[in-house]
């Protein structure tokens, strides 16, 4: 059991990230289910974002989407978000909704698209430039429907020429994160599909060229801690989109589906030493390594939500989704590293199992209402939230204008 002070130390280091979109209306492709209240501006969603960190204490960012959020001042946006004690992140471009990308964007056979899409990727650094961002986040929903229908290989050559143009215009201090998916829109190939191809394409790039692990992204089964050691011990894991799925992109709440699987990979995240900047890696013999091995340094891992709440409340939601993230921190940071490495090194595979399983099993929610407490928070903070009438203000006050939502 590692010390309790330590622990609470680093979970409130440990920032989550928002998504702007996650505030709007949103659906199926069968039915968007509108709700009243819903942000009608980037401003509101800023408005919006800043309540889930008044009572999470730990989700201080939002990330926009381009051109959802489009406004004509991002430094005043900024300042909004300032002003509500958050701060834009990451600027998610989006060249999948208009017409002219019916056949790809930036992988798009015909040149006057590809310029096109070039152009809007190009527009979100002047974005990032203006909200003082970090993260440019890319995710193409490029790829065919049919054998035959493009080249594969001609694909991966434009896909390589456009995140070249883009990575030459980043700024010091600025990365691109490029998020791979498995398939849909597309249903024969995806351009970006797996964390390979997107680590190829990092690699070539340089080290402003990171990759992004959505956790809906994938195949059934595919083992997502894995993937993220790997990503991790390569200085390659720029951040993560986090949600749950049951059967493809469900979107759902993190760590509603499998927390499980959460805790794993925040267990390969605390080792490494990954959860914030600064964090140095655990190791047996302590809470951290006194040898630890050299690794990249950089501006970290960005933890960000990527969700829709179709059917429930979007801010209580989101507070919910903060308070899974931080359940499978702290069950990760309460891993006992000697006993696991121990026991891993004498090949006891049921000591080692335990050591994990003890942790995931500890309840932690008592140690997270106290740390709320410490931190001039309420200990629950759903019911703060929904204690405070701010829900039924902006039902009030929201009249007229159009709900942001899907694709607006
Ligand atoms: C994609 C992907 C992106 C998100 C869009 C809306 O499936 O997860 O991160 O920006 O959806
Ligand atoms: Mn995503």
């Amino acid at each position: 059991m590692r010390d309790l002070t330590e622990v609470k130390g680093a979970l409130k280091n440990h920032q989550i990230e928002l998504p702007s979109w996650a505030f709007g209306n949103s659906g199926t492709r069968f039915k968007v289910f509108g709700q009243p209240g819903v942000p009608r501006n980037p401003y509101e969603k800023a408005d919006d974002a800043a309540q889930v960190h008044k009572y999470t204490g730990v989700a201080p960012i939002m990330a926009v989407h381009i051109p959802w959020d489009k406004v004509d001042d991002y430094a005043a946006l900024s300042a909004h978000a300032k002003s509500n004690g958050i701060r834009i992140g990451a600027v998610n471009a989006n060249v999948f909704q208009d017409d002219d990308y019916k056949l790809g964007s930036i992988c798009n056979p015909d040149p006057r698209v590809r310029k096109k899409a070039l152009a809007h990727l190009l527009e979100c650094v002047d974005i990032m430039d203006a909200t003082g961002s970090r993260d440019l986040k890319l995710w193409f929903a490029d790829g065919t429907n049919y054998p035959g229908q493009d080249d594969i290989a001609a694909r991966q050559d434009r896909l390589a020429e456009a995140l070249a143009a883009v990575y030459a215009r980043l700024g010091d201090g600025q990365r691109m994160l490029l998020e791979y998916k498995l398939f849909e829109p597309s249903f024969y190939t995806t351009d970006v599909p797996d964390w390979g191809t997107s680590l190829l394409h990092c690699l070539a790039l340089g080290d402003k060229a990171q990759v992004v692990v959505d956790t809906g992204h994938h195949a059934p089964g595919v083992n997502i801690e894995f993937i993220v050691a790997m990503l991790l011990k390569s200085g390659k894991l720029g951040g993560f989109d986090f949600n749950s799925r049951f059967y493809a992109d469900d979107d759902l709440m993190v760590g509603a589906a499998d927390p499980f699987q959460l805790f794993r990979i925040m267990h390969e995240v605390v080792k490494a030493g990954a959860l914030y900047p600064g964090q140095a890696p655990v190791r047996p013999g302590g809470i951290t390594a006194t040898s630890a091995p050299a690794r990249p340094s950089g501006p970290g891992v960005a933890f960000m939500l990527d969700q829709c709440h179709n059917i429930e409340p979007k801010i209580p939601a989101q507070i919910r989704s903060v308070m899974n993230v931080q359940e499978a921190v702290a069950k990760a940071l309460l891993v006992d590293a000697e006993a696991l490495r121990e026991a891993q090194l004498a090949g006891d595979v049921l000591a080692a199992n335990a050591a994990l399983m003890d942790a995931y099993n500890t309840d932690v929610r008592p140690l997270l209402a106290e740390l709320r407490e410490e931190m001039g928070l309420a200990p629950d903070p759903v019911k703060a939230y929904l204690a405070a009438g701010y829900a039924e203000k902006i039902v009030a006050e929201r009249v007229g204008g159009t709900a942001a939502g899907w694709g607006a």
